[in-house]
């Protein structure tokens, strides 16, 4: 009997030759060189394991035009997008916890993590990027749908439920 399963997807899509989604199962069997075990080695605070964003790049192909990637979260409708060149080599998504699906109480059952962000609404790389509940990265040429805080009342707001 399996431990535990989990039915959640995650879609890569938008401007790509080969669009795909991606379970617990598909994540999990990726090659040792493209897990990245223990992120609380650059988040203290948030445990985990989860596989390279290249990682996942390396199978959608992106196209020469994508230069954005949109993060988006059906769960809450929240949604952020940051420059590609960027994060390309600093994001991770993180998938699993002790061997088992991310739980949602920690931002499940995909979380997007960038290694070291800016402090919140200073920059585009910032820890309001970190999206939980991550269900499509979608690749866009040009910046897309972003509901991140712009300031501190917003994001004092958005931390308030
Ligand atoms: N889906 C979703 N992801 C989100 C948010 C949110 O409201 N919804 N808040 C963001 C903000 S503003 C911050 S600072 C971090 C907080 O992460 P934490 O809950 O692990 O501390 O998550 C980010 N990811
Ligand atoms: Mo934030």
């Amino acid at each position: 009997m399996p431990m535990s399963t989990s039915n959640a997807k995650l879609v890569v899509d938008g401007d790509v030759d080969e669009p795909a989604s991606f379970s617990f199962d598909d994540l999990k069997a990726f090659s040792e060189a493209e897990q990245v075990r223990d992120v609380t080695r650059f988040h203290p605070k948030r445990p985990g394991d989860g596989v390279t964003l290249r990682s996942l790049l390396n199978r959608v192909r992106p196209r020469e035009t994508a230069d954005y990637l949109t993060l988006h979260a059906t769960k809450d409708d929240f949604a952020a997008s940051i420059p590609l060149a960027a994060v390309l080599d600093e994001a991770i998504l993180v998938y699993q916890l002790d061997g088992v699906p991310y739980p949602e109480a920690k931002g499940g059952s995909f979380r997007f993590l960038i290694k070291n962000p800016a402090a919140c609404h200073t920059d585009e790389l910032d820890d309001c990027a970190n999206v939980k509940f991550v269900d499509r990265i979608e690749l866009t040429s040009g910046k897309g749908r972003d509901t991140r805080p712009h300031d501190e009342a917003q994001h004092e707001a958005l931390h308030a439920h």
